[in-house]
């Protein structure tokens, strides 16, 4: 599969400094800020750093260290915010939307995590 990555891609001008963010936590491979259109009372965006259109692209081509550092940068997210389910938080739902399908507005892997009220059920 050859994947196309599109360099002016909104994340990839966040992540040049173009465009500014609220970022969250910041790690060497990924960056998680807040969404600009924020669906629940959290809604953080994940991205690693490197140039992944979506998931199938991350775990076919990425290293193993960005892999690691990317779901721990998601972990570290929920963490900061609170919302690990269990003594601190109330839980969180993580989505990531992928091609025409999936609904996907911004051709750079993101994973979105909301949290912070009953979100409902989304597959029925
Ligand atoms: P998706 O449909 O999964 O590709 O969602 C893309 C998300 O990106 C959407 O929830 C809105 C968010 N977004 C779009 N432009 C910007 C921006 O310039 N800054 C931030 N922080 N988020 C953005």
């Amino acid at each position: 599969m050859a994947y196309v990555y599109d360099d002016e891609n909104i994340f990839a001008k966040i992540l040049r400094g173009e465009i500014p963010n609220t970022t969250v936590f910041e790690s060497q491979h990924s960056l998680a800020f807040n969404d600009v259109y924020p669906q629940a009372p959290h809604h953080v965006l994940v991205i690693p750093k490197g140039k992944y259109v979506n998931y199938d692209h991350f775990a076919a081509e990425a290293s193993d260290t960005e892999i690691v550092d990317f779901t721990r940068t998601i972990s570290a997210v929920c963490d900061i915010l609170e919302i690990c389910p269990g003594d601190e938080g109330n839980g969180y739902r993580m989505i990531s939307n992928a091609g025409t399908d999936g609904v996907q507005e911004v051709p750079h892997l993101h994973v979105h995590i909301c949290a912070g009220r009953e979100l409902g059920r989304m597959l029925q």
